[in-house]
């Protein structure tokens, strides 16, 4: 039995109740076997058989009042993945399904991706199941203000630092700082994804959406000299990221027809043009209301329960939540003649749909590689923390642009030196790399 499948069999049979993560790993180390079989140094060393075990993992109790004045209780995580290159990074996410499964695969896919972008920056995950809709704003202050009093145990701006997801924006990351600047007596760059007039980068905000989109432009222009203006595109979500995929989208002038939530899609044949989509960040993020709103105001088609993947389309970018884009999606995707898929969420195509889309020859940029702009941008704001300075919009939009190249570039050099033929092989092996040499290089870590 090979080195690589002996290491995901003992994944399986350790973590027999975590589908996602298993989900995750399956993916990575079938992408990397070849190059890890090829390379004897890496199972003489057992370097995946280490990577695959998360460093650290805290669960801890979080409870809070909420306005009725019963006494609510949540479980809170943080799963301190792996160090090699850098402090804990990555994001945390409150949503009811948060589970350990879920945070464990979010970690160790961010591992790969950080170390993408060329930045000096470990991988890691947390969050709670605790379920910010429909929660007033001191509900979720409490609930953010509790969460951190343990989680500042844990974290440190050379230790771990934090920022957003699914759940957690500006608004949570704030009640979190004051919290820990409380806690800890000291005003420190920990989390990211800060108000721009206390700490947080220009650009954050924008730079998952916006890297996204210079990613697939990245991949149009070098396969198919050409690029994103005029093609349609289809996103799902209408969160941080879908937001601001769809408006770089429109500034390099393609025409973006769908957005959704759990509740459905809508569908705008004209496409969403920048005043719409200011009329959904005022509905998303001030009003807290659904997307099916737009669908009443722009009279367009709202589907209930549905993903917008039936929806002919040039471009799809699943921005909303892991496995949103399942083997029948890919299809009917390819049916409908889209040329180019790629993740703004993490694993939001299932392994099938993946193999799928990469046989029928359609560009697929995986997230690792795809969504890095988010975290890459908070690993500038982290070093203008450490510097004590703010950079400008143009200059972080700049940097933010040659990282994606870049990256892009990292997976075109693995499939020119013949390691692999596509973006998801070149993206994993990529990161591995760099992981894998960094742990050798620091001994039995
Ligand atoms: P937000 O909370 O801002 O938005 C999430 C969006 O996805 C909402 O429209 C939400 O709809 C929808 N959604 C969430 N869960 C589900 C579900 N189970 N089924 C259907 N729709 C769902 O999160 P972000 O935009 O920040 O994150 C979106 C994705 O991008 C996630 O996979 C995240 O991990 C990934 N990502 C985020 C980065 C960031 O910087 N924020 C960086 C890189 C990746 P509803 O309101 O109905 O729940
Ligand atoms: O999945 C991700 O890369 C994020 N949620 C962003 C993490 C970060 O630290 O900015």
């Amino acid at each position: 039995m090979s080195y690589t499948y002996t290491i995901f069999k003992q994944v399986k049979s350790k973590n027999s109740h975590e589908p996602e993560f298993i989900q995750a790993v399956e993916e990575f180390i079938t992408s990397i076997d070849s190059f890890v079989d090829k390379n004897s140094i890496y199972s003489k060393l057992n370097i995946l058989g280490r990577i695959v075990e998360p460093e650290r993992i805290i669960v801890f109790r979080v409870p809070w009042i909420d306005d009725n004045g019963h006494f609510q209780i949540n479980r809170g995580f943080r799963v301190q993945y792996n160090s090699a290159i850098g402090p804990y990074k990555g994001g945390l996410r409150f949503h009811p399904s948060v589970n350990l499964s879920i945070l464990k695969f979010l970690g160790f896919e961010q591992i790969f991706k950080n170390a993408l972008t060329g930045l000096p920056m470990g991988g890691g995950k947390g969050g709670a199941d605790f379920d910010p809709k429909g929660k007033s704003d001191n509900e979720v202050m409490r609930f953010c203000q509790s969460f951190m009093t343990e989680l500042s145990k844990h974290i440190g701006p050379n230790l771990d630092v934090p920022a957003g997801d699914i759940g957690v924006g500006a608004r949570e990351i704030g009640y979190m700082f004051g919290q820990y600047k409380r806690i800890k007596n000291e005003f420190t760059g920990v989390l990211t994804g800060k108000g721009h007039d206390w700490g947080g980068s220009l650009i954050r905000p924008e730079a998952t959406g916006f890297g996204l989109v210079y990613f697939v432009e990245e991949m149009f222009n070098y396969n198919l000299d050409s690029s994103i203006k005029g093609k349609k595109i289809a996103i799902s979500g209408s969160g941080n990221v879908a937001q601001y995929a769809c408006a770089k989208a429109i500034e390099l002038g393609a025409k973006v027809i769908t957005l959704s939530d759990s509740s459905g899609y809508i569908y705008d044949k004209e496409g969403i043009d920048s005043d719409k989509l200011k009329y959904i960040m005022e509905l998303k993020n001030i009003n807290r209301l659904r997307i099916s709103e737009y669908a009443k105001k722009y009279n367009c088609q709202f589907v209930k329960n549905k993903t917008p993947w039936s929806v002919a389309c040039d471009v799809a970018l699943p921005c909303a939540t892991q496995n949103e884009l399942m083997e029948s999606d890919a299809k009917e995707l390819i049916k409908n003649g889209c040329v180019a898929v790629a993740e703004g969420a993490n694993m939001p195509c299932t392994n099938h749909a993946v193999d799928i889309l990469l046989e029928n020859k359609v560009l697929f940029a995986p997230g690792k590689a795809a969504n890095a702009g988010g975290v890459a941008v908070s690993g500038l704001e982290m070093s203008q923390n450490s510097l004590r300075l703010n950079w400008s919009r143009e200059e972080v939009d700049s940097k933010l642009k040659s990282i994606m190249h870049k990256i892009h570039q990292d997976c075109i050099n693995e499939i020119r030196n013949k390691e692999c033929d596509n973006y998801v092989e070149a993206a994993n092996i990529a990161g591995f790399k760099k992981i894998a040499n960094s742990m050798i290089e620091q001994g039995l870590v």
